[in-house]
């Protein structure tokens, strides 16, 4: 697999900041620019040049393991003395840096393994670096940080994968998000151990959870991408266009609080439920069982299901931004701002007046939502009625709940409109948000979702 193509590279940052550039780089020409004011002549071999002002000589997302010339690609390693970890590094002056990539290495793997229960990183027999130790490359120059893997253990019946990590500690996410980084690309050393050819989103959703509960902090980035969203579903795969898959942790972070008691080593119970025989690299619908097959089986005995979370976290997810409170979902130490931030894209606002409001370029794919602010104003009726009106499609139906709740108690209601329009109260702002999800009516397989999406309007009516 290249690296180019692997699907746990971080991507090109969209909103994160540019690379800071090395202050030493940077003292390393105002030392040149002094020299040549006061003498004559600075070349790029002065000895006063800056060590670590270069880039290595292999091009980003170019193969490492097993090349000939690896030992000179990468002439000097540190072990771990506690774990199985191998770090190279470039140049000996780069010795600091590998030892502070081996820490946050070790700490992640800690983290995973042993307070999260995910399987460690499985041994590579020698298929990168000298030996089976998981090999680890500070990479000066590569920018993205990545886990990527080799061949499968042919003695285990699961499809999973050998790894190593590439990491750039002077790159974009490096510097004061190095430790970050590298725990982050730890879950996914782990979650190679299980299932390297899970459902795309699944890899960076699960690891942006463990990214946030180490960090105990909302992360921003992630989830104004996926409140921007809503009509996507929650699993899908946008090919890494924006944070989307990453801010789908959300998602997890329910899962946890509503369902785990807020705490989050259900995640290595969904990654062991998830292996499969190999072949889903190829055909990816013969990931069988999936992460939706593993969340249904450990929510069965909770009365639920993958597909049942669904129309209560779009509950959940409307409790954020300017509605965040205390009900839902148990807040980090930090970040809470970042969650007061990730505001919900509505399909529609407008007031609650005899009409038809039509949602159709944002309509909602299967497991994506809808959500429709109504306000009670001056042409509103003193009893509204609401309907749903869509083309005839046997595949889904249609969930429509309405929020906020209207009594201490509740977070919402779920308006039953089989029996036809149903009367709508207004919140004490004179405002309601109607939330429509598309579910399916048969199984559901996340490996043979399709981008389609599902028309519908609201009526609303002074009458039943
Ligand atoms: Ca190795
Ligand atoms: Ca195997
Ligand atoms: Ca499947
Ligand atoms: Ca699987």
């Amino acid at each position: 697999m290249s690296l180019a193509l692997s699907p746990l590279a971080s991507p090109q940052p969209p909103s994160r900041p540019a690379p800071r550039k090395r202050a030493s780089s940077l003292l390393s020409w105002l030392t040149c620019l002094g020299l040549s004011l006061a003498a004559a002549g600075c070349s790029d071999d002065d000895e006063k040049v800056d060590p670590l002002d270069y880039k290595h000589p292999l091009a980003e997302g170019e193969t490492i393991c097993g090349r000939s010339d690896f030992n000179e690609m990468f002439p000097y390693s540190i072990r771990s003395t506690t774990h199985p970890v191998l770090v190279h590094y470039y140049k000996e002056v780069e010795k600091e840096t590998a030892q502070e990539v081996l820490a946050y290495v070790e700490k992640g793997w800690d983290y995973h393994v042993n307070q999260l229960g995910m399987r460690p990183a499985i041994t590579d027999k020698g298929e990168c670096g000298p030996d089976d130790a998981f090999d680890v490359f500070v990479w000066k120059g590569h920018r993205s940080c990545l886990v990527d893997v080799l061949s499968g253990d042919d003695s285990t019946p699961w499809d999973d994968r050998r790894g190593y990590m590439i990491v750039d500690p002077w790159g974009p996410y490096g510097g004061p998000e190095l430790e970050e980084t590298v725990v982050h690309e730890m879950a996914h050393a782990s979650q190679a151990a299980d299932d390297w050819y899970e459902a795309p989103h699944t890899f960076e959703m699960s690891a942006v959870f463990t990214d946030q509960v180490y960090a105990n902090r909302y992360i921003k980035t992630y989830f104004d991408d996926f409140q921007a969203n809503p009509d996507w579903a929650i699993d899908r795969d946008d090919k890494y266009d924006t944070w989307y898959m990453y801010g789908s942790s959300m998602y997890l972070l329910f899962l946890k609080d509503r369902f785990f008691g807020g705490q989050p080593q259900f995640l290595s119970q969904m990654w062991l439920l998830s292996r499969n025989p190999p072949g889903a690299e190829n055909d990816q619908t013969l990931n069988e069982p999936d992460f939706a097959d593993a969340l249904d089986t450990m929510l069965a005995d909770k009365g639920s299901s993958y597909v049942q979370t669904v129309p209560e976290f779009s509950r959940w997810r409307w409790y954020t931004g300017d509605h965040v409170d205390d009900r839902h979902f148990h807040h980090f130490k930090d970040g809470l701002d970042n969650l007061k931030a990730a505001k919900l894209a509505l399909a529609a606002q407008q007031e609650a007046k005899p009409s038809t409001i039509s949602i159709t370029e944002k309509a909602p794919m299967m497991l994506g939502t809808s959500y429709i602010e109504l306000s009670s104003g001056s042409s509103t009726p003193q009893n509204v009625y609401v309907n749903l009106e869509a083309p005839p499609n046997l595949k889904i139906r249609f969930v429509v709940q309405a929020v906020p709740g209207l009594t201490p108690d509740s977070d919402g209601e779920t308006l039953d409109l089989s029996s036809g329009p149903q009367v709508l109260k207004f919140a004490a702002d004179q405002k309601r948000t109607l939330i429509v999800t598309a579910l399916p009516t048969g199984s559901y397989d996340p490996d043979l979702r399709d981008e389609a999406r599902y028309p519908f309007s609201i009526v609303i009516s002074d009458h039943p």
